[in-house]
C-alpha cells in the first residue's frame, strides 16, 4: 500500500528526457500505487487546453492508461499550469483538485498544495497571481487566437525570468508563518508541497505539537517523489 506525490516536471518539447522519464514511472512505480497525486507545474507552460501541441496528447494517453489500469490520478495547479481545465481532466483521466487539499492517508491527515502561496514574501508573485487567477480575466485569455496566447505567455515568461533574476533566495521560498497558519487552519500535522524545487522534510510546530513539511524536488536531472506508506512518509530521488 503506497500513494505517491510528485511536482514540477516542467514538461516540455525541449525536455524529452524528463517526459520519457515520466512515462517509464507511469509504466513502472506509478503501477503499484494506490493513487497517483501531481502536484502541479506538470507542465513547464499551458496556454488553454486546445493547444494541439503533441506532448499534451501523449502526456494525457499515459496519464489515462495508469487510471484504466486502475491507479486514480489527482492534479492540483501549479503557477505554471494553472489554466488546465475540464477538457484536459477528461481527456487524462485525472481528477482536478482545489489549491488545497486535506488527505486522510492510511489515517493521517496530509495537506497537499503547490506551494506557490506559501511565498508571501514574495509580493510581486502574489499581485501577479491575484490577476491570473481572475475568471474574466482567464475566460478573456482563453477566447482568444493560440497564436496570440503563445506571444502573451512568451512575453510574461520573459519578465518573470527577469524579475525572479533579482529577487532573493530567501523572497522565493516559503514564509514560515505562512506554513504554520495554513496547517493550523486544516489543522494537520502533515503538508506536502512543491514549487520552490529545494527537496526536504522540515520538522516544525503547529497546532501546538510537533509537524512536518515536506517538499517535493523538481525532476531536472533526476526523478523525485514522495511516498506515503501506512508506515512511514519518505521523500525518494531517483534516475529517469
Ligand atoms: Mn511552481
Amino acid at each position: 500500500m503506497a500513494t505517491l506525490f510528485i511536482a514540477d516536471l516542467h514538461l516540455q518539447t525541449e525536455e524529452p528526457a524528463i517526459t520519457a522519464g515520466f512515462l517509464r514511472f507511469l509504466q513502472g512505480e506509478a503501477r503499484k500505487a494506490d493513487a497517483l497525486y501531481i502536484l502541479g507545474d506538470l507542465f513547464e507552460a499551458w496556454i488553454g487546453d486546445d493547444d494541439p501541441n503533441p506532448l499534451h496528447r501523449d502526456v494525457a494517453a499515459a496519464i489515462h492508461s495508469l487510471v484504466k489500469a486502475g491507479v486514480p490520478c489527482y492534479f492540483l495547479h501549479g503557477n505554471r499550469d494553472f489554466l488546465i481545465g475540464k477538457r484536459f481532466a477528461r481527456e487524462s483521466g485525472m481528477t482536478l483538485l482545489p489549491e488545497e487539499k486535506v488527505l486522510d492517508l492510511y489515517g493521517r491527515q496530509v495537506l497537499i498544495m503547490h506551494g506557490d502561496t506559501l511565498c508571501t514574501d514574495d509580493t510581486g508573485y502574489l499581485a501577479f497571481r491575484a490577476k491570473v487567477h481572475t475568471p474574466w480575466i482567464q475566460t478573456l485569455f482563453l477566447a482568444l487566437p493560440l497564436f496570440i496566447r503563445k506571444r502573451i505567455a512568451a512575453k510574461m515568461r520573459a519578465d518573470s525570468k527577469a524579475a525572479n533574476s533579482s529577487k532573493s533566495m530567501t523572497i522565493m521560498d516559503v514564509n514560515p508563518q505562512a506554513v504554520v497558519n495554513v496547517m493550523e487552519k486544516h489543522a494537520v500535522q502533515w503538508l506536502i508541497h512543491g514549487h520552490t524545487h529545494r527537496p526536504d522534510v522540515h520538522a516544525l510546530s503547529a497546532n501546538g505539537m510537533p509537524a512536518h513539511r515536506v517538499v517535493l524536488g523538481a525532476w531536472h536531472r533526476e526523478g523525485s517523489m514522495v511516498k506515503v506508506t501506512p508506515d512511514a512518509v519518505e521523500l525518494i530521488a531517483f534516475p529517469f
